[in-house]
């Protein structure tokens, strides 16, 4: 399976051209792009800047000697390539699983174009069935919980060790588990209403392409 994670990781590489700006996404998955960008800068001296997602996405890229910006020092981003935790046929996707939701999300927002990055075992039918994360302010957290408790949504706190998991930005994450979203939209709109919600998984209309990898090959899907 790491063999076609490397695989899909070269393959969105080949979108990055000269002179772009470059969202460099989180997980296991999106670790290949990053190191196939960093090959290239040192090899084909490739002239890119890259925007990172995460903290573990900042040290990679930095050992890597790729050149990097915060998202706050550029006007935008030409493409972001990052992984993602569930596909629906829509192009719609449930991310966070790597806990980086929060930062994604807002350089996907900043982005010309998305493109996900995904083994075959992403892709399903209908969003839900992995936990969507809800990234939300440790002050009322557990008032949180009780709400989605009462609405019937099976919510966990993210653990790390014993202790609930904090994010690069210093916030708890919630997993909901729902095993079936029909409304990726309505629910979507119900949690960015929701009081000490900062973000959650639910990445609807982000990107233009789905690069997977299955036992049979790669496989780009446009939206
Ligand atoms: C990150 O990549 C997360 O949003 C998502 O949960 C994760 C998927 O990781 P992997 O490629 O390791 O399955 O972008």
């Amino acid at each position: 399976m790491e063999n076609l994670k490397k695989q899909v990781g070269i393959e969105a590489a080949k979108f990055v051209k000269d002179g772009m700006i470059v969202g460099l996404g989180t997980g296991s998955t999106a670790k290949y792009f990053v190191e196939e960008i960093g090959r290239r800068v040192a090899e084909e001296g490739l002239n890119i800047v890259g925007v990172t997602t995460s903290n573990v996405t900042f040290d990679l890229a930095q050992s890597l000697n790729i050149p990097l910006k915060s998202i706050d020092e550029v006007e935008y981003v030409d493409l972001t390539v990052d992984g993602a935790d569930e596909v629906d046929p829509k192009y719609n996707g449930i991310k966070g699983g790597g806990a980086a939701l929060l930062m994604e999300k807002i350089v996907a927002t900043y982005s010309n174009d998305c493109i996900w990055i995904v083994d075959g075992s992403k892709i399903v039918e209908t969003l839900g069935k992995f936990p969507l994360p809800v990234e939300v302010v440790p002050y009322g957290a557990r008032r949180l919980l009780a709400k989605f408790e009462d609405k019937g949504y099976n919510p966990k706190m993210r653990l790390s060790g014993d202790d609930y998991l904090v994010t690069d930005m210093g916030h708890y994450i919630i997993d909901l588990h729902l095993e079936k979203i029909e409304d990726s939209y309505a629910l979507a709109d119900e949690l960015d209403n929701t009081v000490g919600v900062v973000e959650h998984g639910l990445f609807n209309d982000m990107i233009s392409k789905v690069i997977v990898a299955r036992e049979t090959g790669v496989e780009i899907l446009e939206k």
